[in-house]
C-alpha cells in the first residue's frame, strides 16, 4: 500500500538489542496454576524479521546511565530486579520445590497491614511480593539484563529523535507499561515508555504526551504521571470494568490529580470492539493531545488489540493499526514508538510494520 504523502514515507529506524531475548519467564502462574507464558523471546524475532523485510534500518541499542530510569522508578525496585534472581538461586527454592524463577506468594497490601508499620522482610520469597504485584510475572536469570536492555532501546530511540529522526521505534522486550514507580507486574519489569517520556522532558521538550494503544490500560505509566502536568497519559483499551486486566484501574473517571488534573484520558472499550470504535477513540486521543499543546509524543504500541491476539477481546485489524499510525503522524510531533504487548506470533510482525507504515516520518 502506498502511504507516502508530502514529507512522509521515510522508514523509522528500529532500535533493538540481542539481550532482550534473554528474558525467559518460562511460565505464568495464573489462578494458582502454572500456564505457558505468552510473552516469549520469539516476539523479538518475528517483529525484527518483519521490519527488516519492510526496509527499516536496524540500530543496536547503546548503553545509557541509570539517571532517567531512577527518575521514574523507586531505586529499591531497580535494585530488587537487579539482584533478586541471584538471591533466589542462593536459597533452597530449586531444591525444595523445583522453582528456579522468582514468584511471590504474599503481598503487603494496605488491607493486609491494616495500618501496622511494615518491616523489610527477611525472606526473599516475601520480598518478591513487596516489589511484584502479581503471580504472572516471573523473574529468571536473564530477566534483569533483558529489562535493562529494553530501557536502553527506548533511550536510544529518544537519542535518534533528538538528533532529527521524526519517528524512532524501540523494539522493547519485556514490555513496560504496567510497571508503577515501585512495583512490577503484567509481564512488565521496567517502564520503557515512562523512561522515554522522562528523557524527552529532560531533553527540553516542555510537554510530552504518551498515547497507549495496547489492549490493556497502562496502569504503570498512568500512575507514574498521574499528578504531573508535564507528561500527559491517554489510552484506549478494553474496559477493565468488563473483567479485564488491570481490573482495578483504567476507568474513564481517572483524569489526573493535583497539577496533573486533566492530563490523563482513559477511553475504555467494550470487548468485541473493532476498527470503528477503536479509531474513533484514537481520534479523541489525537484531538486531546493537540489541545494540550504537547511538543513530543511517546506511543505505547501494544498490538494485542488485534483480532487474532489471545490476550484481549478487541478486534482491531492491521489496516486499523496502519490508520492509527497515520492519525498519530498527523500530530506532526517528534515521536518515540515503544513496543508493549502483542502475543500472536504469526501476525505480530505484520501488525507492527503496518503501524509504522502509517506513522511514517
Ligand atoms: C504488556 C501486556 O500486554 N501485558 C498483559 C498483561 C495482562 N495479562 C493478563 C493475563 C490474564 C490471564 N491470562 C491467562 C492465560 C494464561 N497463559
Ligand atoms: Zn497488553
Amino acid at each position: 500500500m502506498l502511504t507516502s504523502m508530502a514529507g512522509r514515507g521515510r522508514r523509522a529506524p528500529v532500535v533493538w538489542s540481542p539481550l532482550t531475548r534473554e528474558h525467559r519467564p518460562g511460565a505464568e502462574v495464573w489462578v494458582g496454576v502454572v500456564t505457558p507464558g505468552s510473552e516469549l523471546p520469539e516476539r523479538v524475532d518475528v517483529i525484527r524479521t518483519a521490519l527488516e523485510a519492510a526496509g527499516h534500518r536496524l540500530v543496536e541499542a547503546r548503553p545509557h546511565a541509570d539517571d532517567t530510569l531512577l527518575a521514574v522508578h523507586d531505586p529499591g525496585l531497580v535494585a530488587h530486579l537487579a539482584e533478586v534472581h541471584d538471591e533466589w538461586m542462593a536459597g533452597d527454592y530449586v531444591e525444595l520445590v523445583g522453582q528456579d524463577r522468582v514468584v511471590p506468594y504474599v503481598f503487603p497490601t494496605d488491607a493486609m497491614l491494616g495500618g501496622l508499620p511494615p518491616r523489610a522482610p527477611a525472606a526473599v520469597h516475601a520480598r518478591a511480593g513487596q516489589f511484584g504485584y502479581d503471580t504472572m510475572t516471573l523473574v529468571g536469570a536473564g530477566t534483569w539484563p533483558a529489562a535493562r536492555a529494553a530501557v536502553d532501546c527506548a533511550l536510544t530511540a529518544v537519542d535518534l529523535v533528538r538528533s532529527g529522526e521524526p519517528v524512532a521505534y524501540a523494539l522493547c522486550r519485556p514490555p513496560g507499561h504496567h510497571v508503577t514507580r515501585s512495583a512490577y507486574g503484567g509481564s512488565c519489569y521496567l517502564n520503557n515508555a515512562a523512561v522515554a517520556a522522562q528523557a524527552l522532558r529532560d531533553a527540553s521538550h516542555r510537554r510530552v504526551a504518551v498515547v497507549d494503544l495496547d489492549a490493556h490500560h497502562g496502569n504503570g505509566t498512568a500512575a507514574i504521571f498521574y499528578e504531573r502536568a508535564d507528561v500527559a497519559y491517554g489510552s484506549v483499551h478494553v474496559d477493565p470494568g468488563a473483567g479485564w486486566f488491570p481490573h482495578f484501574v483504567g476507568f474513564a473517571e481517572e483524569v489526573g490529580r493535583g497539577e496533573g488534573e486533566g492530563a490523563t484520558l482513559n477511553l475504555p472499550l467494550p470487548p468485541g470492539s473493532g476498527d470503528g470504535p477503536w479509531l474513533e477513540s484514537v481520534d479523541r486521543l489525537t484531538g486531546w493531545v493537540a489541545g494540550l499543546g504537547a511538543d513530543a509524543l511517546v506511543v505505547s504500541l501494544g498490538v494485542d488489540a488485534a483480532a487474532d491476539d489471545p490476550e484481549s477481546p478487541l478486534l482491531v485489524t492491521a489496516a486499523g493499526y496502519r490508520e492509527a499510525g497515520n492519525r498519530l503522524a498527523d500530530l506532526g510531533l517528534p515521536s518515540v514508538v515503544v513496543q508493549e504487548g502483542g502475543y500472536h506470533l504469526p501476525s505480530l510482525g505484520g501488525l507492527v510494520a503496518a503501524y509504522l507504515e502509517g506513522h511514517a516520518g
